[in-house]
Formats: structure tokens, C-alpha cells, sequence
């Protein structure tokens, strides 16, 4: 039986802003704001893991930079893991492709202005000291 399945997270940064993306699904989370990401695959590793994610739901080419340190509890047996990461040169600009509805590249002065998922205000607030080192 597996008792933990890591969800990651992105904290996506360009230009010392942080990318937000609003869930359209399911019901439960629709309309809040994420950091993006999924769960890891079976055999996956995890920075593997968020750079597919980030490409299947937003179009993107990414590279992962930093584990931001800390590990945050989801509905079990989930729990969330977040890394810094960047667009790749050439990379196309993120569009909500699956599982969103919009998107937002915040300042850090506008990071607090959406309504963050309960479990991702932790992760936001260990990135948001990231961004501030931009
Ligand atoms: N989740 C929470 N915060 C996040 C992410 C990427 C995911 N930043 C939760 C929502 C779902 C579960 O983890 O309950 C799996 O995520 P997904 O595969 O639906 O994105
Ligand atoms: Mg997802």
C-alpha cells in the first residue's frame, strides 16, 4: 500500500514575479489559486515530474531551480512539495490548457491579492521570500 504520494508544486518565476494559476476543477478547489504541478508517476522523479506537469497544463518548457524547503499535508495520502522554477529560453508563454481557467504573474506586492488554496499559503509564503532574492 503506498501511505504518501508527492504532489509537486511550481513556484514559476520570470522578471521577480510569481506565477498563479486558478483551478477549474474539481468543484472543491475550483476558483482558488494554485502554484501548478501534479503528481509524481510511479518511478518518476520528482523535478521530471513538475517540468510534465508544467508543459501539460500550461504549454511551457521549464527547469526546476531550488526545492523550496518544507513539505505541506493535502487531502491524504497527498502531501505537497514545491520547487523554484524558470522558463526555458525560447519557451512559449504559459496559457491555461487543463485544469485552469486563468492565470497570473504577481509582483510581490500582489502576491496575497488571490485567493490561495488553505494548503499552498505555506509553499507561497517560503517562495515569496525566493522571489524577493530575484
Ligand atoms: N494540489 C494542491 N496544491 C497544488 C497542487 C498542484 C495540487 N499546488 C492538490 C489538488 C489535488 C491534488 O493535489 O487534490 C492533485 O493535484 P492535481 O493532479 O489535480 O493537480
Ligand atoms: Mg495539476
Amino acid at each position: 500500500m503506498t501511505e504518501r504520494t508527492v504532489v509537486v508544486g511550481a513556484a514559476l518565476l520570470d522578471a521577480g514575479r510569481l506565477l498563479a494559476a486558478r483551478r477549474s476543477a474539481p468543484p472543491a478547489l475550483a476558483g482558488r489559486w494554485e502554484l501548478p504541478g501534479g503528481k509524481v508517476e510511479e518511478g518518476e522523479a520528482p523535478e521530471a515530474a513538475l517540468v510534465r506537469e508544467l508543459r501539460e497544463e500550461l504549454g511551457v518548457d521549464t527547469e526546476t531551480v531550488e526545492r523550496v524547503p518544507g513539505e505541506w499535508p493535502l487531502r491524504p495520502p497527498y502531501v505537497l512539495q514545491v520547487w523554484t522554477a524558470r522558463l526555458c529560453p525560447g519557451s512559449a508563454a504559459p496559457a491555461p490548457l487543463q485544469d485552469h481557467d486563468a492565470l497570473r504573474w504577481l509582483a510581490p506586492d500582489e502576491i496575497w491579492d488571490v485567493d490561495w488554496l488553505d494548503q499552498d499559503v505555506p509553499a507561497v509564503r517560503e517562495a515569496l521570500t525566493r522571489l524577493a532574492a530575484e
